[in-house]
């Protein structure tokens, strides 16, 4: 088998070999390795045209979660492009910005994002290529893609206004895979419940690639719902679960209304799996222990960054520390600093600093945000940790302008700029609140322009148009003014205040 770093890609160099073995399960359907490897061809040779090479064409992904989405990823990287899947529960401007952004030319969608697709790849001037279309191609030979090109592209929020495509090449993925496998055991044998959106790292690299890496059998869901969830896992197949912790407070509030019966047969169930990991936020450590009370699974929390892929985690053996997110995964070197970019003494908080071979090439289109990420070849998280008996654990967030809700990242300087252009808004401060079930969530305050009144329902209508659910403030309060300094600076701790006291 093709290992990290002989100059492989994951979609030329493994689905092969694992021919008849399961590769996807969805719903009542089940693709094989062998499908999955001649499907791939087929998109490829729809998307090179009789061409020779994509040479790193941008081609976005608007799929639900299923056989669709996996052939398309596959087919763009055989085919030499980079891939850039889009959400596909985000509105027009959302997917707008991203194609614009990329530069992507073509959007391959399945048949239920075909109408989303068409109308979005209008505005921004691409073109859409259906999968059953796709499909119907004769394949033809593939390029040789060679590991150090560009692969993904997956847009994040940070300290700027709005998302950064996050660029990482085959041999960053082939990294971040094979750091997962080795460190959490994949084996065919596996079997993952997969509900994670397949636009960010959790749901592509944790889930779906590790997998396929491993020959492991991927159980794709069409999102979270936490009955059906329960319901997977009483059919006892599967080995792997990885959620945000939302999830988890989800499926333990579902469990808790089941009868004593009912939650007998999920304990046994849940008791039964190998694995169970949390990451993309803080886990609180009542969440860590309700579940382990009622599935007998010791959740195994990590740490990871889209920039980075993942960076730390408790052990699969030993010891998984409540409140900690453990040690340096394989391949991956990991310090603490402090402001003067030293490490800090034993001990002492510092920034996180992360170097290693699945760590990001660069900012799509932003060389200077790409350099004010590293420092000396290390990539600067902006989340402070400790080091305490040779686990980190974290402190927070160096930015206030970072909010993670529902294990989404959300700039509140994106979502300010954003209420902004509502005609009513004159002034606002956006900020994450501390929240048992979404971890944070986003809160604004706001300064009307005229004598109308705001209500939060008026305004969640209003930005779910504009920006994805999880951006749209759920707390807001309206103000005569924000809390500024003496120099007119809006004090965002201030702002926090004014809903934690509320
Ligand atoms: C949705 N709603 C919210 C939020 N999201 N309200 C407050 N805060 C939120 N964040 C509201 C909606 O507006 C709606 O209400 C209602 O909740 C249901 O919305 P829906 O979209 O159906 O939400 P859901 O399906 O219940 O979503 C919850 C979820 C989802 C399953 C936890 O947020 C999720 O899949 N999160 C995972 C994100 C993830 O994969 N992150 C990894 C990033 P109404 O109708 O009243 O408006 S990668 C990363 O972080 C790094 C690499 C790492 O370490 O992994
Ligand atoms: P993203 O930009 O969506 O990739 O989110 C990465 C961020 O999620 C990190 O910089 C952390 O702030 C946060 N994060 C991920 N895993 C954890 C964890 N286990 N505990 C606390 N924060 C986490």
């Amino acid at each position: 088998m093709a290992q990290d770093g002989d100059g492989m890609t994951l979609a030329t160099a493994r689905l092969a070999g694992y021919a008849d073995r399961t590769a996807i399960v969805c719903g009542a359907g089940q693709t094989t390795y062998g499908q999955l490897d001649a499907a791939s061809a087929r998109v490829a040779a729809a998307l090179l045209e009789g061409g020779a090479d994509l040479e790193e064409a941008r081609v976005a992904v608007l799929a639900r979660p299923g056989r669709d989405y996996v052939d398309a990823l596959m087919g763009i990287w055989r085919a030499g492009g980079v891939a850039v899947p889009l959400c596909v529960s985000h509105p027009r401007p959302e997917l707008e910005y991203v194609l614009n952004d990329s530069g992507a030319a073509l959007v391959l969608a399945d048949r239920a994002m075909a109408g989303p697709a068409l109308e979005v790849a209008d505005a921004a001037g691409a073109r859409v290529l259906t999968l059953a279309s796709a499909l119907s191609a004769a394949p033809s030979r593939d390029p040789d893609v060679c590991e150090d090109r560009r692969a993904l592209i997956l847009y994040t929020s940070g300290t700027t206004s709005r998302p950064k495509g996050v660029v990482t090449t085959h041999a960053n993925i082939a990294a971040q895979v094979t750091s997962l496998v080795q460190a959490w055991e994949w084996t065919e044998e596996d079997r993952i419940l997969h509900v994670l959106p397949l636009h960010h790292i959790h749901g592509i690299v944790n889930a779906l690639l590790c997998a396929l890496w491993s020959g492991a059998s991927c159980d794709m869901m069409d999102g979270f719902g936490a009955g059906a969830v329960w319901s997977r896992i009483l059919e006892g197949e599967a080995t792997l679960f990885m959620a945000v912790p939302t999830i988890y407070t989800r499926l333990i509030a579902e469990w808790e209304r089941g009868s004593p019966a009912e939650q007998d047969a999920m304990t046994s169930a849940a008791r039964g799996m190998r694995l169970m990991v949390s990451g993309s936020a803080a886990l609180p450590v009542s969440t860590l222990e309700r579940w382990e009370e009622i599935t007998g699974q010791r959740l195994l929390e990590r740490y990871g960054m889209t920039e980075i892929g993942m960076g730390l985690s408790n052990p699969l053996h030993g010891e998984r520390v409540a409140g900690s997110v453990g040690s340096p995964l394989p391949s991956v070197q990991a310090r603490l600093v402090g402001e003067d970019g030293d490490p800090v003494s034993d001990g002492a908080p510092g920034e996180i600093e992360v170097a290693g071979p699945g760590v990001f090439r660069e900012y799509w289109g932003k060389p200077d945000a790409t350099e004010a990420g590293f420092r000396e070849g290390w990539f600067r998280t902006g989340d402070v940790a400790i080091l305490e008996d040779g686990r980190y654990r974290i402190l927070g967030r160096q930015s206030v302008d970072i909010i993670k809700t529902g294990g989404y990242k959300v700039s509140a300087l994106e979502v300010e700029s954003a209420l902004l252009q509502h005609d009513e808004i004159s002034e606002c401060a956006v900020v994450g609140v501390a929240d048992e079930e979404w971890g944070e969530r986003v809160a604004a305050v706001i300064v009307t322009a005229a004598e109308g009144e705001l209500t939060l329902a008026a305004l969640r209508e209003w930005g779910k148009t504009r920006l994805a659910v999880y951006k749209v403030p759920s707390l807001l309060r309206v103000q005569e003014g924000l809390p500024r300094n003496v120099m007119g600076k809006v004090q965002k701790p201030a702002v926090r205040a004014l809903f934690e006291s509320d």
